[in-house]
């Protein structure tokens, strides 16, 4: 066969394919893969979010750091500190707490939280470790409500990096993999650290 026509097959079959896993990907929220094994100790300390897809409402807008810390009785529980607006126009450094519940698949936790001041925002979250190589990056998922079909209507996600410099471009191939199959590419925005709420 002509060298150009098999190239032409090649380039088709793997367009037809990646087309194939993007109309047949599953988006309903219980079928998503999350972390096997997930190990809450080596998951503990500080992390950078680097990138974030909101959810409906007040949500965390820059600066954000999260610190994860497990006791002596094997509970996490957590800190996050990132700018918010809070009375429509006003703009403060929310501290925020976290204590988690485990469930059956330990990267699939439950999030209790609130403010440190009353006025900030409280509640009970889903939070999920989708993947996480535990020294670079971790990928977090949360649906807060699900649509008929067991796809999810309202939720957040968070990249995290362990340096606030960002991620390798290594890491960033397997975050953008892992977006995809979350159902949630290109609807994150980079997560600004100028400083503000250090
Ligand atoms: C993340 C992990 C670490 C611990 C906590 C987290 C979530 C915080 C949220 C804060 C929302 C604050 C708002 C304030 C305005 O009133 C997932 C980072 C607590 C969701 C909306």
């Amino acid at each position: 066969m002509d060298l150009k026509v098999f190239g032409l097959l090649i380039a088709l079959c793997y367009c037809g394919s990646s087309l194939a896993y993007k109309y047949q990907r599953d988006c309903r929220v219980d079928n998503f893969r999350v972390m096997p094994n997930f190990d809450k100790y080596q998951y503990a300390g500080t992390w950078y979010a680097v990138a974030k897809k909101d959810p409906e409402g007040l949500f965390l807008i820059d600066n954000i750091v999260a610190k994860f810390y497990v006791d002596e009785n094997g509970k996490m529980t957590a800190t996050a500190k990132g700018r918010v607006v809070i009375l429509t126009s006003m703009d403060m450094c929310a501290d925020m707490v976290g204590t988690f519940q485990e469930t059956e698949d330990p990267a699939k936790m439950r999030m209790k939280y609130h403010g440190v001041m009353s006025l900030l925002e409280k509640g009970l979250d889903n939070h999920w470790v989708v993947d996480t190589d535990y020294v670079n990056y971790a990928i977090h998922y949360s649906c807060r409500t699900q649509n008929e079909d067991g796809t999810c209507k309202d939720g957040y996600s968070f990249i995290f990096s362990r340096h606030l410099e960002g991620l390798t471009p290594e890491t960033q191939r397997i975050v953008r993999r892992r977006q995809e199959e979350l159902c949630l590419d290109r609807q994150y925005r980079v997560v600004v650290h100028d400083g503000r709420c250090g």
